[in-house]
């Protein structure tokens, strides 16, 4: 297993990332239009989202055939050379598996539901009439996860859409065809994967209802799910590359050994407990303010936990599926810039390999989106369906939309302040955030101190100080619910960071001693430390070197 501690990853989905046609969806073409951009940021790796032939019911994550383009975005050609391009730039191609489920429209389910048995058995199929359910489980995306086939006189599992079938993976001809797509994507010049939910791939031998759940305490890193993962990294020969699991509601004990290079089974994971701080009761369609106390310990426990079991973190705020988190635990208006760079200072000096979300480093915020045809996802359309259901009102439904909508993480990527922020010239698929004439990647990169400029600044120190990328982690300031402050330490080098998490001052380390410390890096000109103390302003992060 490879070291990937000194690689930064940037995630792109392609949908909203540069439309080269204007057909106003981002394409292939329009990702190696902006490839000199991702160069002077400095990342290593691109992940792209899922481009293959499909439906589109999730955006591709609904996949129809794992060996061919979805003419949207391109051809083979296109991909092709976007993979030559991107390796004559020193950046690694990595691909985007959606393994635990297919779409219907897939050749195989088409096959199952035409009656032919050995596809049948490439999905979860169980015998049952119209009126009693398998089990009571609940999709990921709302209602019911089984849906009746009464041709078949079947029902199919469903974690997510009803488009999306989950794959059978106790069946060897099922984990047969999935090495050979990615044998395909290897030969073909791609340098890493992430596995989309890669944890739910292993169901349980008996169905039972869930009485007190929605039934993933019984598929989530289920029984047979390292075997899988160690079978498909052995048999593919992908143990050099690099390879990040998306785990869904996953255990830190599992997490260690997905990651743990002893194991053999992936470079590192992507776990979401720090993101689901502002759930009510642990409800995403619940508002409630960010519990700042949780993060910290959410963050303390995985940075440590992790660290004693030798495991690895993919860190990462955003993503295609979160809200942006400038909008979520900085400030939009006053402290805009301050808030964006702090969050990246937390992120970056972690132990662990960082992820960029596509306009996170200029400071992308939420949407703001007022009415529902503005909405484009099926999770959202979904609940906004429930919730109404449930009883909230129109207003209130779209308050919560407005801040948990995965759409706000994929409205279009804002270039520059020409009309659709430089996005495409024809009418977009997903509105344009109204800010983007003043959050945009040109204004940024003439800015000497933008957010953009703190994220190159912070890449740099990853590659150029080994405390941030080989360093041990400890905490400080534990019980301060303001400030996240850590120490890593490596060899002789030592390195402080300490991160302001509120809008007003707030004075810290009275204790312990800053002696022999000096600022390298902070998103204000001017810091106020003194020897057993330090000032910070509102949102402020100072990166401290011994
Ligand atoms: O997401 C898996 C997942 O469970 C979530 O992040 C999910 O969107 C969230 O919990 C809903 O509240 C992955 C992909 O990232 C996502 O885009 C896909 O929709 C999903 O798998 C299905 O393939």
């Amino acid at each position: 297993m490879a070291d990937f501690s000194k690689n930064v990853v940037y995630q792109i989905y392609p949908k909203s990332f540069q439309d080269s046609n204007g057909d106003g969806l981002g394409d292939l073409q329009g990702i190696i239009k902006r490839l000199g951009y991702l160069e002077e940021l400095g990342v290593d790796y691109v992940w792209i989202t899922p481009v293959f032939s499909s439906p589109q019911n999730d955006n591709g994550y609904d996949v129809s055939d794992y060996y061919s383009i979805e003419p949207m975005f391109g051809t083979m050609e296109d991909m092709e050379e976007l993979i030559g391009q991107c390796n004559k730039r020193g950046i690694g191609l990595m691909l985007d598996m959606v393994f635990n489920h297919t779409s219907t429209s897939h050749e195989w389910f088409q096959k199952a539901l035409a009656g032919d048995k050995y596809y049948q058995d490439y999905y979860i199929f169980k015998e049952g009439s119209p009126d009693k359910i398998p089990t009571n489980w609940q999709s990921k995306f709302g209602g019911p996860a089984w849906e009746y086939v009464p041709s078949l006189g079947k029902w199919y599992l469903h974690l997510f859409d009803v488009t999306q079938a989950d794959l059978n993976w106790d069946n060897p001809n099922v984990r047969e065809e999935l090495k050979q797509v990615i044998r395909f994507w290897k030969k073909k010049g791609v340098k890493g994967f992430r596995f989309d939910v890669v944890n739910l791939i292993s169901k349980p031998q008996i169905f039972e209802d869930d009485m007190n759940g929605d039934g993933r305490k019984f598929y989530t890193d289920g029984p047979r799910n390292h075997e899988y993962l160690k079978e498909l990294v052995h048999d593919t020969g992908i143990e050099k590359m690099v390879t990040v699991g998306e785990m869904s509601s996953t255990s830190l004990e599992n997490c260690i050994r997905y990651s743990n290079p002893n194991e053999k089974e992936l470079s590192m994971c992507f776990n979401f407990h720090h993101l689901k701080i502002d759930y009510k009761d642990g409800d995403k369609w619940e508002l409630m303010k960010p519990d700042r106390i949780a993060l910290k310990k959410l963050f303390e426990t995985w940075q440590i936990g992790m660290q004693e079991g030798n495991g690895w973190n993919a860190l990462f705020w955003c993503n295609h599926d979160q809200p942006r988190i400038v909008s979520r635990l900085g400030d939009e208006g006053r402290y805009w810039e301050q808030s964006a760079k702090m969050l990246a200072s937390i992120i970056h000096l972690m132990r662990g390999t960082p992820y960029i979300f596509q306009g996170e480093e200029i400071g992308m915020t939420n949407t703001h989106y007022q009415n529902i045809s503005q909405y484009r996802d099926v999770e959202s359309l979904n609940y906004y369906k429930i919730l109404l259901e449930k009883g909230k009102s129109v207003k209130e439904a779209l308050d919560v939309l407005a801040a948990r909508s995965r759409d706000n993480g994929r409205s279009p990527m804002q270039w520059s302040e020409e009309p659709n922020a430089g996005f495409t010239e024809g009418q977009p698929w997903l509105e344009v955030a109204e800010n983007y004439k003043n959050i945009n990647v040109d204004t940024q990169m003439q800015a000497k101190d933008s957010v953009f400029a703190f994220y190159k600044e912070l890449i740099a120190l990853r590659k150029n100080r080994d405390v941030v990328s080989k360093g041990n982690i400890m905490f400080l300031e534990q019980d301060n619910p303001n400030v996240l402050a850590y120490k890593r330490t490596y060899q002789n080098e030592e390195l402080i960071a300490l991160n302001n998490l509120v809008s007003v001052e707030v004075e810290i380390l009275k204790e312990s001693t800053l002696e022999g410390y000096k600022k390298i890096l902070g998103n204000y000109k001017e810091s106020i430390i003194k020897t057993n103390s330090v000032i910070l302003k509102p949102y402020e992060t100072i990166i401290l070197e011994k």
